[in-house]
């Protein structure tokens, strides 16, 4: 049995811990009211093993693969914002949610997706209106007929990428409605599967369809108060070893001349190549990035989000470049391992923590220390900070907050395991 600590033990913990960092200069309390401002995006695909309303026997495809058969996957939109409005409530802060075309509901009604209307997510955004959660949105270009060659916008075959395309140009009509019906701007983020399995013998030509697809897509101007548009790049995926056509390289370049967000996926690069140090390098040239924060494990790019080297490396530079409203934070996992509701729980919470310790640094005396030239005290601080109580911080942040401390959400997600998801 989890035991949660008193709200005494937390408040002397917090006390002690308040002291240690304002003898660094460092303001816990102010730490604490930042994080509160701070949004994270919950991938509503964690909810349902990616699976979505429209097909429930459609296959995953585009190389995504979702491994495990926990009991009590959502089967509908009803039973998937129960399951989100339980994970919400374990969680610090008031946060986002992140959508993809195949929730729609449609009424039981086929509706291709080319066709999808705003109408379709209405209870969507009646959901979120009611409980304060902006919305982020996502064309599907995967587990689809049109999709089954691999290819999408970048297909050779102008029918496919003429269906895609209007795929994606309602998709963003429906982002700049989510986004005007909630008073806060939907990123749309298009990502497509399209790549090769082996050497291809033109690595050209897809990618100048795909960038003649992309303008069309975007060639109608919305209104960036309701829609932000990003495109995201990968390295491989399962079935595109070889060869994947939106490449970081083509993104990036498009992002920067097209004036789109750029997502980067914290699973998507080499595996020693680090997602942290691309953020001040884009931020220069790009206005604003979106994140898919994730955790690569060999092949894979989407296993539950941890309190990783790479997870703080990335919160450290959000918050040492000043970046927090340039920078939208969004989760991309998906573990039918485990609990679901657990699996959004574990990694909102763990990308807050890591937000949490990169607010707690004593960044101005690090800064100084650089500038003087004195990497062996950067070095001794870096390593000292490591060690500070900001745990006790955090624990101090959740009762604030109303949530469980430590890992207590536990006892209300088998709790509602066994009133809810055991019986589905
Ligand atoms: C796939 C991309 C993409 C998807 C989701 C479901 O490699 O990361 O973001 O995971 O859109
Ligand atoms: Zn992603």
């Amino acid at each position: 049995m989890i035991k949660s600590p008193s709200a005494k033990q937390i408040g002397d913990a917090y006390a002690l811990a308040k002291e240690r960092y304002a003898a660094l200069g460092v303001d816990t309390d102010a730490a604490m009211d930042r994080l509160s401002s701070i949004s994270i995006s919950l991938h509503c695909w964690q909810g349902d093993d990616v699976g979505g309303f429209e097909n429930p026997d459609a296959e995953l495809g585009g190389g995504l693969a979702v491994t495990g058969n926990y009991p009590g996957k959502a089967r509908n939109a009803d039973e998937l914002r129960q399951d989100l409005d339980k994970a919400y409530s374990l969680i610090p802060g008031r946060h986002r949610l992140n959508l993809h075309t195949i929730y729609a509901e449609t009424g039981g009604r086929r509706v291709e997706r080319s066709d999808l209307q705003p109408e379709h997510f209405a209870r969507w955004v009646d959901w979120a209106r009611a409980n304060g959660h902006g919305i982020d949105f996502n064309p599907t270009c995967f587990a689809h007929p049109m999709a089954s060659s691999g290819m999408t916008l970048a297909s050779y075959d102008p029918g496919v990428r003429r269906f895609w395309i209007d795929h994606c140009i309602a998709s963003r009509r429906i982002g700049a409605y989510l986004g005007r019906e909630l008073g806060t701007p939907c990123v749309t983020n298009i990502w497509i599967p399209d790549g090769l399995k082996d050497t291809p013998a033109d690595r050209k030509t897809p990618r100048l369809l795909l960038k003649e697809s992309l303008d069309q897509v975007l060639a109608e101007k919305l209104d960036p108060a309701h829609n932000l548009d990003a495109v995201e790049g990968k390295l491989f995926g399962i079935g595109s070893e070889s060869y994947v056509v939106g490449s970081h390289e083509f993104y990036l370049g498009y992002a920067v001349a097209n004036d789109v967000l750029l997502c980067l996926d914290a699973g998507h690069y080499h595996p020693t190549e680090s997602m942290a140090d691309k953020i001040s390098s884009i931020l220069t040239f790009v206005d604003q990035v979106l994140l898919h924060v994730s955790r690569g494990v060999r092949w894979d790019s989407d296993h539950v989000v941890t309190l990783t080297d790479e997870l703080q490396a990335i919160a450290q530079e959000i918050v040492r470049g000043d970046y927090v409203n340039r920078v939208h934070i969004g989760l991309d996992f998906f573990d039918a391992s485990i609990n679901r509701v657990a699996a959004w729980v574990i990694g909102t919470r763990s990308a807050l923590r890591a937000l949490l310790m990169a607010l707690l640094e004593p960044i101005d005396q690090l800064r100084e220390m650089e500038v003087a030239g004195d990497f062996t005290a950067r070095l001794a601080l870096m390593e000292a900070v490591k060690g500070l109580p900001w745990g006790a911080v955090w624990d101090a942040y959740c009762l604030r907050q109303n949530v469980p401390v430590g890992a207590a959400y536990l006892r209300d997600i088998q709790a509602y395991e066994s009133a809810v998801l055991s019986h589905r």
